[in-house]
């Protein structure tokens, strides 16, 4: 396939204009983004990056989880279209770019296409994945894991968020339920570009990650149960504090992960206390533990042994233990043909490149078990994601969207 021009560029003002225009919905309390899926805010930055689509011809299509479709037609209607995307939805103190970039990248994709004239022989699609997250509905990846058929629709409409809301209910009501039968888009390739969200390329002084293999992922939740009481009259023989078991379990998670260095992570984001009142003993603690690895066996055996040790810490204290995985993926390896179009791309373009590990998981992580599928990332200041000063450079962000640009174009296929 020939390679698109060397001189071919994306315009990184007017992809910086659209990040900065989009990081106004949904603000956080300190220059970052509160725009859960879901939320009156993931509504209006959806309905806004509707708007841009359609503004550039294309036609937006929305399928029952509520994942956005933006199509560029193809010369050849019948060629299997070239998606690129990721999510919009955001963290509660979540920053500007995170999903965002990757979207709003495919986006500049099509932009850059129709202020050139160029056509492609293949259809250009640009994804909204729904739910990427999973802060306000478990698992992460919600929407790209139903479409690729490894997650049951009715199972992810029935999660309920910590009010008690449903995800269907919900996206009714913000009025993405789409029509469309979730999965019947075969692809002949998904691409997805992101910021790492860590420290690496920064650190390496990479301007390009090329991804060949992502860490894999157990989200384990845990409710401990004691026995509620008065913390000034109950004396400490009688006490049953399911706080203690939460305290040990949270030690054994890092005691594990540590064991598996370098190849392995862990901690627990999510607690939820109850009553949760200053002068009562905690009756019920539920958390939620997050272990990762890109070597399986490690995974495994990671999950494993908290299994064994926490029931058995928790019966010492007098507590009860039970578990439910609420989340988890294997870790995957990248398509070679689409991790070499972006590397050669990379190349290309002259810019510093390394092969990386996603650290994070990402929808990309899903599709990929259903169409060839690659990742691009970019470097982001101090490695920071999940917080609400994640940050990166102008310059970042335009080298890693005309990575993108040229593997998708050359994907496509530019039709002279
Ligand atoms: O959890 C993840 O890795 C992603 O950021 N949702
Ligand atoms: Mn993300
Ligand atoms: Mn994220």
């Amino acid at each position: 396939m020939a390679a698109p021009g060397e001189n071919l560029r994306i315009d990184g003002h007017r992809l910086w204009d659209s990040l900065m225009e989009m990081a106004k919905i949904g603000p956080g309390i300190a220059g970052g983004n509160n725009r859960q899926t879901l939320t009156d805010e993931d509504a209006e930055g959806r309905r806004l990056f509707q708007k841009w689509c359609e503004a550039e011809g294309l036609t937006v299509a929305v399928d029952q989880m509520g994942t956005m479709f933006a199509r560029r037609e193809g010369t050849d209607p019948d060629a299997l279209p070239v998606y690129v995307g990721s999510h919009l939805d955001t963290q509660p103190t979540g920053g500007k770019y995170d999903g965002v970039l990757g979207v709003l990248g495919g986006l500049e994709v099509i932009r850059t296409l129709n202020r050139l004239g160029i056509k492609t022989r293949h259809p250009i699609v640009v994804t909204n994945w729904t739910n990427e997250e999973g802060t306000r509905f478990a698992p992460a990846m919600l929407a790209s894991g139903v479409f690729a058929g490894v997650i049951d629709q009715d199972w992810a409409y029935a999660r309920e968020d910590a009010k008690g809301l449903r995800f269907g209910d919900e996206l009714a009501r913000i009025g993405f339920k789409g029509d469309e039968p979730v999965g019947n888009r075969p692809m002949k390739a998904f691409f997805e570009l992101h910021i790492e969200q860590g420290p690496i390329l920064e650190e390496e002084g990479k301007d390009i990650g090329v991804v060949t293999h992502g860490q894999g992922l157990r989200w384990i939740q845990c409710t401990v149960t004691g026995k509620e009481s008065h913390t000034g009259s109950t004396p400490m023989r009688m006490r049953r504090n399911a706080g203690r078991g939460l305290a040990q379990i949270t030690e054994l998670v890092h005691e594990i992960a540590m064991k598996h260095q370098p190849n392995a992570v862990g901690a627990i984001g999510h607690i939820d206390v109850y009553p949760n009142s200053r002068n009562i003993i905690p009756g019920r603690v539920v958390f939620t533990i997050d272990f990762r690895s890109h070597i399986l066996p490690t995974l495994e055996a990671m999950a494993a042994e908290l299994m064994e040790r926490a029931p058995k810490i928790c019966e010492g204290l007098g507590l009860g233990f039970e578990s439910e995985i609420v989340g988890q993926f294997d870790p995957p390896a990248f398509d070679g043909a689409c991790v070499k179009a972006i590397r050669e791309a990379a190349e290309r373009l002259g810019y510093s490149h390394m092969d990386i590990v996603s650290g994070a998981g990402h929808d990309a992580c899903w599709i990929n078990r259903v169409a060839p599928t690659a990742m691009v990332m970019c470097p982001c200041v101090d490695g920071l994601s999940h917080n609400e000063a994640e940050e990166i450079t102008p310059e970042w962000a335009e080298k890693g969207a005309n990575v993108l640009f040229h593997a998708v174009v050359e994907t496509a296929e530019i039709v002279e």
